[in-house]
């Protein structure tokens, strides 16, 4: 699959420091040292409906990982999947009456457009569930070998006893595990399995629904967790820096995509990081597809809402933080966007080196967005009291804020 074109990245002087990022399987701040590569793969967007700011808010997380790591003077290896075919798109799609396949591509192509008008920055490779297949069934193949795979009428299951670290991405009890497993596309109450927390790595077919040839498997689609698996050890191998997503994906998803990692390779962790974004809210409950309680990144831009002003509402709250989006939060931003342009648009003004080893500092800082905006906020507020003379110094602010927290003043 494409994925969308990059805005241009410019460089800035010195370089930054290695990022610190909170890592939810140890529970703690860890400092990440990728080397000259880094390696990220993030759970991309199952394509039913349009780009809501929940998701937004998520991605803009891992593009300013991104853009710390350029700024570390890194190369990126980002990776990013897209659902292209799972029960909620298929159900959206017999409810509306629509191809499956013409949804899914409707709503990717709306997606890129979301993704480059916010300055995103576009992964390296963009790969569909549909596309994937063909790696992901010899990986279902072998955990069958192995004895960490079963079947049940036709379906194959994973047994998450196979692994001796089962839990220790989300760190969730099993009361807890068994209620989310059932939210979340698991199906616990199915008689026959042997955990009730085992996912499915391989459908069988089901009348009306499409499927594809499975090997020694037989037709069928592939479950949700193996899918991201494979794309991620196809496209960076196993010990990758992060895996990215939001908070609702730590379980059952990327606990169970750990599993069967480790079901497959011996090795225990995937990733060095397990990085979760904090839930967006709207009307004081999660913004999801399946509520319907949505704010559209599309239907901004159609009223004319600047999407620089979108990206600093989102930046003004931790990426790990819950919040709330209100006509508040997106009044803020349009203001601050404003205050920002003037004051970078007279001809000189006050130094700003200091301000970009601040911006520096916040993001290494576990993607600390609201001390960035904070430090810019006060060279903006001295810019537009006083006169400075530094004639170099709105054009190293612009560049700054452009290149790390991807705003174009
Ligand atoms: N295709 C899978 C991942 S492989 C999926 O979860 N797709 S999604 O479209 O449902 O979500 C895409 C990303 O947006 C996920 O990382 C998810 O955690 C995040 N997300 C969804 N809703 C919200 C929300 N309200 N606030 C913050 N992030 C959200
Ligand atoms: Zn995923």
């Amino acid at each position: 699959m494409h994925a969308w074109p990059a805005s241009e990245v410019p460089a800035l002087p010195g370089k930054g420091r290695d990022l610190q990022i909170h890592d939810s399987a140890t529970q703690g701040t860890i400092t990440l040292d990728p080397g000259p590569v880094a390696r990220i793969y993030v759970c991309g967007i199952t394509p039913y409906d349009a780009t809501h700011i929940g998701h937004v808010a998520t991605y803009n997380a891992f593009d300013l990982v991104q853009r710390v790591w350029l700024d570390n003077k890194r190369q990126v290896h980002y990776v990013q999947n897209v659902t292209d075919v799972d029960d909620p798109l298929l159900e959206r799609a017999l409810r509306d009456g629509q191809d499956w396949t013409e949804l899914a591509e409707r709503e990717t192509a709306l997606f890129r457009e979301d993704m480059t008008a916010l300055r995103m920055l576009p992964p390296r490779h963009y790969i569909g569930a549909v596309e994937a297949i063909p790696g992901i069934v010899p990986l279902v193949e072998r955990l069958r070998e192995a004895g960490a795979a079963y079947e049940l009428d036709g379906d194959i299951y994973f047994s998450v006893e196979s692994d001796p670290h089962f839990g220790q991405v989300s760190h969730l009890d099993a009361e807890a595990m068994r209620l989310l497993s059932a939210e979340r596309g698991g199906d616990p109450e199915r008689p026959g399995k042997k955990n009730p927390l085992d996912p499915m790595l391989w459908m069988a077919a089901r009348p009306g629904e499409p499927s594809w040839d499975g090997g020694s498997l037989g037709r069928g689609r592939p479950g949700w967790h193996i899918e991201c698996v494979a794309i991620a050890l196809d496209h960076l191998g196993m010990g990758f820096d992060i895996q990215g997503g939001g908070s609702d994906l730590a379980f059952p998803h990327h606990e169970m995509g750990a599993s069967h990692a480790q079901a497959l390779t011996g090795e225990f962790p995937m990733a060095k990081a397990y990085v979760h974004a904090g839930m967006v809210a709207l009307g004081g409950e999660k913004m999801s597809k399946s509520k319907g309680n949505l704010v559209f990144v599309s239907a901004l831009r159609r009223a004319g809402v600047d999407p620089a002003a979108i990206r600093l509402a989102l930046l003004a709250h931790h990426y790990r933080a819950d919040w709330e989006w209100t006509d508040e939060v997106l009044a803020e931003a349009v203001a601050r966007l404003e205050r920002w342009r003037a004051a970078v648009s007279r001809p000189d003004g006050i130094p700003a080196d200091t301000l970009v080893e601040e911006v520096r500092e916040a993001l290494a800082d576990d993607l600390d967005a609201p001390a960035a905006l904070a430090a810019v906020d006060r060279w903006v507020e001295l810019q537009i009291a006083a006169s400075g003379d530094d004639e170099s110094a709105p054009g190293l602010v612009s560049r700054t804020v452009d290149a790390l927290l991807g705003v174009a003043l």
